[in-house]
């Protein structure tokens, strides 16, 4: 903590001074003090800058017992001491550095560096957490070959792990014993990662393509391991794709994965050690949902991807993140489409981008997905330097052509391999591979915002002609923005919904484009952005009578989504503005009557799809399509609009809750999966009609399930009403998994997003009860989070004590996890976006939060939050 954040800056970078060719760690693991001695050989960069400038060693949180050069050692007046770093001059060109501090992991609660998570110490070093276990050059340019000794009590600690291969191990005398790692890669410090517990496995092989045979094993606290089969699963499925899709085998003789309880985020990429949240382990049919399994699925494949793409080839300074991220998201997205319905998976990635990184863009935190300054670069892992980042990946993609396009990412890790580079370096080796030209297209990784694109098709004498035009909002700090290279898929349509032109790509690259359709016959229907094939936001005033069409017939499943959600807005945003206006709400139309009939009478094979179809956009979804976000009318149209359909439609819903109500044993596939998310949504839609039939129904299938899915679909459906039947699954519920505390994270969530008797008590109480521990991120998360996005009526009531709640806990955590305390932060920053008196209501709990001593992670956000700028 300090009063006076440092601001980086990306046009600022300089070549590390001194390169490490290896380092030799160990660790002599003690109650309350660990000591670390490292060992490092050191030569001047020969691309560093001459002159006398002090070589600067990151380190915090520790205690510095010795320094040493080749051997000789430092005194105070030596070297300089901070904070955060320590200086060195007057260095040889080539020499060993000798470094030993004293750590205490129990007493580190930020979960940075080495820390405990219950009977288990581990690391997590990305960002730079490195600097919190030894003084290091903490940047990820500096790469090493590690090799890592471990010393600890036997017993305790039977289990010792770090990167790379077991070279050696033993007894080391007085019940302790020893282990030696070594990494035949270089790496950056953040992809160190070290563990020790008393832990259960699960074990298995996977032989990769040139036949090398690599043992797997997935480590958990004892008790856990029947809940680690989908996972090691889905490891061996991730392992066999990437060398199916991009030919890429893996590199080592072992792969280990160590789920902890205590995790910031969902899991991290340490080379051959990656240390997950369980909540990103975890799946069996009686504890995790579909989408619990998913998760699971898409994680543990994503941060193996990271092998390659983060690992072998490297970020160079942290601006550069999204080379590794919003590649590697684009590969996991991928392997999802490859494993589930392409049509709904593909939606699914829509709705992330629309209903979260939009709003980042258009807030207090927009930053483009190469930023130019940070405070914290743990305020960095964002949507937009992910997913926004995973979306320019796909532009490009498509642009190449798949098969070009994946010869082209080989080229870039060929080239690269070893090396830590940056995105222009990425960009270029796209360029070269697959002979584009992406001059303009670098401004998406420049600016900030989500550009807004315009159709305005007109029709005369057979000829259609689309005139498209772009405009960015301006976002903090960069007032102008340039013309992007916008792709646009385009299709038409005829009247009875065959298709007259395929798809193409339009690319928009000036303010204003003008494109041209001849010898048409009739004037067609136009489909616009299909599967969002760029990250804008779509202006097309379309009637009601083509987006009708383009639901029942459109050929990609995303587009006939896309048409539904347009369809439903226009019904919400009237209800909203009815609303607001103290009118009576609107009743459904005629045309979404009759696109819902179609669906119904005719529903997509795909029944994941139908189940989207049915969706109605989102609260944010909906918000977002206003000036100001007015909590309550938005919250009063959507329940309006989902009742009347579900009014509308009892029967047919009813039905279809019949026809996919849970038979036979779980499996976690597609179509069953699909099969239960159509029966969670009519009985969630038949939920709003409260009726007695309704809550019996719920009821029973809980009580009846046999997986956690159905269970959820029960609770969810009954979640606002109130009575003996929700009141008895809920108890159930609490007694059946109280030994399972990612369960329990459920039933939190449950508890905070209550409508019904003082949700701010009682999640006040749930937070101050003496078994809920809240230095474990996914209770926090569970709570607090569950509260601001599951219950938005409690968090923005009107007496401001939802947004009191958040301050306190933002404040109550600050201290201990500053990372946890910034992500809460973030909750309340983007209040300019609401209408009054919510605005004002989050901006005084957000300057009370500013007015206290802060982390900088924490200080970084109220300031932009506030508009403090920087
Ligand atoms: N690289 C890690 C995230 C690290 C976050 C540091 N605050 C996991 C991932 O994105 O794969
Ligand atoms: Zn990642």
């Amino acid at each position: 903590m300090t009063g006076n954040p440092q601001r980086k800056y990306r046009a600022d970078y300089q070549a590390p001074l001194y390169l490490i060719d290896s380092v030799d760690l160990s660790f002599d693991i003690h109650e309350r003090a660990t000591e670390v001695t490292a060992r490092h050989a050191v030569r001047r960069n020969p691309q560093a800058p001459d002159g006398n400038q002090a070589w600067r060693l990151d380190g915090r949180d520790m205690r510095l017992l010795r320094i040493a050069v080749d051997g000789r050692e430092l005194a105070a007046e030596n070297y300089e001491q901070g904070e955060t770093a320590l200086w060195l001059s007057d260095l040889p060109e080539a020499f060993e550095l000798t470094v030993v501090t004293e750590i205490d992991p129990d007493n580190n609660l930020s979960l940075e560096g080495l820390y405990r998570s219950g009977p288990i110490l581990c690391t997590q070093c990305e960002a730079t957490g490195f600097s919190r276990i030894t003084y290091f050059p903490d940047r990820p340019d500096v790469m090493s070959r590690y090799t890592t000794r471990i010393e600890a009590d036997a017993t305790r600690y039977p289990v010792l792990l770090s990167n790379g291969d077991c070279v050696a191990s033993g007894d080391a005398g007085n019940g302790r014993h020893y282990a030696v790692y070594e990494d035949p890669f270089a790496k950056p410090c953040y992809l160190f990662a070290l563990v020790a517990g008393d832990l259960g496995v699960i074990r298995d092989t996977f032989t990769t393509a040139s036949g090398r045979n690599v043992a797997l094993a997935l480590y958990t606290e004892h008790g856990n391991e029947d809940q680690c089969h989908h996972a090691m699963a889905s490891l061996k499925d991730a392992m066999a794709w990437d060398e199916t899709t991009y030919g890429l085998e893996y590199d080592l003789d072992s792969f280990v994965i160590v789920a902890v309880a205590s995790f910031n985020m969902g899991a991290m990429e340490n080379k051959s050690l990656n240390v997950f949240n369980t909540a990103c382990i975890f799946a069996h049919k009686d504890t995790a949902t579909d989408g619990d399994f998913a998760r699971v699925r898409d994680v543990v494949a994503h941060e193996y991807f990271h092998n390659y793409t983060g690992n072998r080839v490297t970020c160079r300074d942290w601006f550069q993140l999204s080379l590794k991220e919003g590649l590697t998201v684009y590969r996991e997205h991928q392997f999802a489409i490859d494993h589930g319905s392409p049509g709904v998976t593909r939606i699914e990635q829509v709705r992330m981008i629309r209903d979260v990184q939009f709003p980042e863009d258009a807030g207090p935190r927009a930053h483009p997905v190469r930023p130019e300054s940070y405070v914290e670069m743990n305020n960095f892992y964002t949507i937009t330097v992910y997913e926004k980042g995973a979306e320019l990946i796909r532009m490009m993609a498509q642009m190449a052509g798949r098969d070009a396009f994946t010869r082209a990412v080989k080229h870039y890790l060929d080239k690269h391999d070893g090396q830590a580079v940056t995105i222009e370096d990425f960009v270029v080796a796209i360029e070269a591979s697959a002979g584009l030209d992406l001059g303009q297209f670098r401004n998406w990784y420049r600016y900030a915002g989500t550009p807004r694109v315009s159709v305005h098709p007109s029709f005369e004498n057979g000829r259609l002609t689309l005139e498209l035009a772009q405009a960015t909002p301006a976002t903090p700090g960069q007032d102008d923005k340039p013309d992007f290279d916008i792709p646009v898929s385009v299709a038409l349509f005829d009247e009875a919904g065959q298709v007259v032109r395929e798809p193409e790509i339009l690319r928009l690259q000036q303010q204003r484009q003008s494109f041209v359709y001849d010898s048409l016959e009739t004037e067609p229907t136009v489909s616009a952005l299909r599967g969002l094939t760029a990250p804008v936001r779509l202006e097309f005033d379309q009637d009601e009578a083509a987006l009708v069409r383009l639901m029942a017939h459109d050929s990609d499943p995303v587009s006939r989504w896309d048409a539904a959600q347009s369809l439903y807005m226009a019904t919400l945003k009237q209800a909203v503005v009815a609303d607001l206006h103290g009118q009576d709400l609107p009743k459904l139309g005629q045309g979404l009557i009759d696109a819902i009939s179609v669906l119904l009478n005719d529903p997509p094979a795909d029944r994941a799809l139908l189940a989207e179809m049915l969706t109605l956009p989102s609260t944010i979804q909906i918000g977002e399509a206003f000036d100001a976000i007015d909590v309550f009318a938005v919250e009063a149209a959507r329940r309006h609009v989902k009742r009347a359909i579900a009014a509308r439609f009892e029967h047919e819903l009813t039905r279809l809750a019949d026809g996919h109500a849970p038979t036979g044993d779980y499996v976690f596939d597609q179509d069953s999966a699909g099969r239960r998310r159509v029966f969670a949504l009519a009985l969630d839609y038949l939920a709003t009609l409260d009726t007695a039939a309704v809550r019996e129904r719920a009821r029973s299938i809980y009580e009846a399930a046999d997986n956690m899915t159905d269970r959820m679909a029960a609770l969810n459906a009954l979640q606002n009403l109130p009575g003996e039947e929700r009141e008895a699954i809920r108890a159930d519920f609490a007694e059946r998994f109280a030994d399972y505390p990612l369960v329990m994270d459920k039933w939190l969530r449950l508890q905070a997003a209550t409508e019904d008797g003082d949700a701010v008590a009682r999640v006040r109480d749930l937070l101050a009860d003496s078994h809920f521990d809240f230095t474990n991120p996914n209770r926090v998360r569970a709570l607090v989070g569950g509260f601001v996005r599951g219950n938005p009526l409690a968090f923005h009531r009107e007496d401001k004590a939802g947004y009191g709640l958040v301050a306190d806990e933002i404040l109550r955590l600050d201290a201990l996890n500053p990372q946890l305390a910034a992500a809460l932060a973030g909750l309340l920053a983007p209040w300019r976006r609401y209408a009054e008196p919510y605005a004002s209501g989050m901006r005084e709990a957000l300057a009370r939060v500013g007015e206290a001593e802060l982390s900088d992670n924490t200080r970084e956000i109220v300031s932009a939050g506030l508009g403090e700028g920087g």
